[in-house]
């Protein structure tokens, strides 16, 4: 579809339904990462996720799952690793939310500008994540402002941890939209999986953890959101959207235009 094709189809783009870890921000290397290490340290324990074992472990979602497979594959029991999890997840949460609110966790490249192109816009702003709403709630509103997410739906409100659906079929239900006026932004195959099962389109924003996965399905892969001065550059775009170096209103518009070839 071309450019100029687009203005016709613009009723459809009504919101846009994103992901927090990994793709508004880049929180798990340095950010979640640290905090779970630091939560293992208190807590008189040896072991610590370096970088390359912590983007294994990242196929697993939600810190507390996370932390119970670990654990598992140390050959704990079931009882023993389950109260652990939920002892160490505790405590991650409280220092990663540290971290969060004194400014340790940045918005990615393009963000700011992608968000306020958006609102500017009047498209709704939602999120859909399988992180804590204890970090959440915060992090979103140092960086962006909370008021400006209609919906936040985290692990405290989805029954299940992407790619399970439920996180993005409660987001449309607080929308209260159809999934083809609502794309959504993950940056890895369990965010893809997820939107896709509950009908979203899905515009993937690689990062290095994620970069080397299969985006079969995904509307349009980038590898960031793109500004002038740091473009983004095309990934895969099986629906000829040929965004101008950056994730735009315009290319969404586009996206939701075709949706149900997208979705
Ligand atoms: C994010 C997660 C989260 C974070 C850690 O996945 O899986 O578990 O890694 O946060 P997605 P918590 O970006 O697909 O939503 O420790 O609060 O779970
Ligand atoms: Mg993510």
């Amino acid at each position: 579809m071309s450019r100029g094709q687009a203005a016709g189809a613009e009723h459809r783009l009504r919101a846009v339904v994103l992901d927090v870890d990994g793709t508004l921000v880049d929180s798990e290397r340095d950010g979640h990462r640290v905090a779970f290490n630091l939560a293992f340290e208190e807590a008189g324990l040896d072991d610590r996720w370096d970088v390359e074992l912590y983007g294994e472990l990242l196929e697993v979602t939600g810190g507390e799952r996370r932390i119970a497979t670990y654990f598992e594959q140390q050959g704990m029991t079931e009882v023993e690793r389950s109260e652990r999890a939920a002892r160490l997840h505790a405590r991650k949460t409280e220092i990663f939310t540290e971290m969060a609110s004194r400014g340790d966790i940045e918005p990615r490249t393009g963000v700011d500008e992608f968000l306020d192109e958006l609102e500017g816009a009047g498209v709704r702003l939602a999120v859909a994540t399988t992180g804590s709403r204890q970090w959440v709630a915060p992090l979103l509103d140092r960086l962006f402002g909370l008021e400006r997410f209609e919906v936040v739906v985290t692990s405290a409100e989805a029954p299940e941890r992407k790619p399970d659906p439920s996180a993005h079929e409660m987001a449309l239900k607080g929308l209260d939209l159809a999934a083809s006026a609502a794309p959504a932004v993950e940056d890895s195959l369990n965010g893809l999986r997820a939107a896709k099962s509950a009908g979203l389109a899905c515009v993937v924003v690689v990062n290095d953890y994620t970069r080397e996965q299969d985006f079969d399905g995904a509307a349009l892969v980038l590898d960031g959101f793109g500004r002038p001065d740091a473009p983004a550059s095309v990934l895969a775009d099986p629906h000829g959207l040929d965004p101008p170096g950056r994730l735009d209103l315009d290319t969404l518009r586009r996206l939701a235009a075709t949706s149900g070839s997208a979705a």
